[in-house]
């Protein structure tokens, strides 16, 4: 889709610079081999199976978190994701206490249709998804009609998910077999106190 229509979707903004090239692919080199990777495993209709991609959790001591039925206790931020954290939080005007970070070691890996819609996230959350390494379709689809949509999220892209964004829609990273390369995923979030 046109950058265009991009922004004529409520609730989603897309930034395709916000780092620039050289800072996204060091910082994604940095990441790979510096965070704390796992691949747990979700039930889906009674099948326990690993989730395909790896990913870690980071925050504040306080910002636990629970989804697909998995209880996430977040790690102390690192350096460079703190310093990620703090620029977002002036961009987006958002006090985010933590994030989600997933790792798509090449076009294999895929996030299935959901939402962000987890109660400790309030009903309209603001979360900031930051890109790096290899491009991958995010496509999203209307919970009401089913109306679809695709960014492509490019290295050193921002998108900012807000408002009813995450009642209205629904959202998935698509297995692409021809992808070759890795992809980083950033999701900023702000976990409320229970
Ligand atoms: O990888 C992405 O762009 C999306 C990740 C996502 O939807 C999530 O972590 O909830
Ligand atoms: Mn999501």
């Amino acid at each position: 889709m046109s950058f265009e229509l991009a922004a004529k979707i409520d609730g989603f903004a897309f930034e395709p610079h916000f780092l620039g090239e050289s800072e996204a692919r060091d910082l994604f080199a940095r990441l790979v081999h510096g965070l704390a990777w796992t691949q747990p495993t979700i039930a889906l209709f009674g099948v326990r199976r690993p989730i395909p991609r790896l990913e870690a959790w980071y925050g504040d001591l306080d910002a636990r978190y629970r989804y697909s039925g998995i209880a996430h206790e977040p790690m102390p931020w690192t350096p460079e994701l703190a310093v990620l954290r703090d620029r977002l939080r002036s961009y987006a005007g958002e006090p985010f206490n933590s994030v989600l970070a997933n790792l798509y070691r090449d076009g294999r890996d895929s996030n299935g249709w959901h939402s962000d819609d987890e109660a400790e996230l309030g009903p309209t959350p603001t979360i900031a998804s930051l890109s790096l390494g290899a491009t991958r379709r995010f496509s999203i689809k209307a919970t009401a009609n089913g109306e679809r949509h695709a960014f492509e999220l490019s290295n050193g892209s921002l998108l900012v998910m807000s408002g009813t964004s995450q009642q209205l829609w629904r959202h998935a990273v698509p297995k692409e077999p021809q992808v070759q390369h890795a992809r980083i995923n950033l999701t900023f979030r702000t976990i409320l106190a229970p």
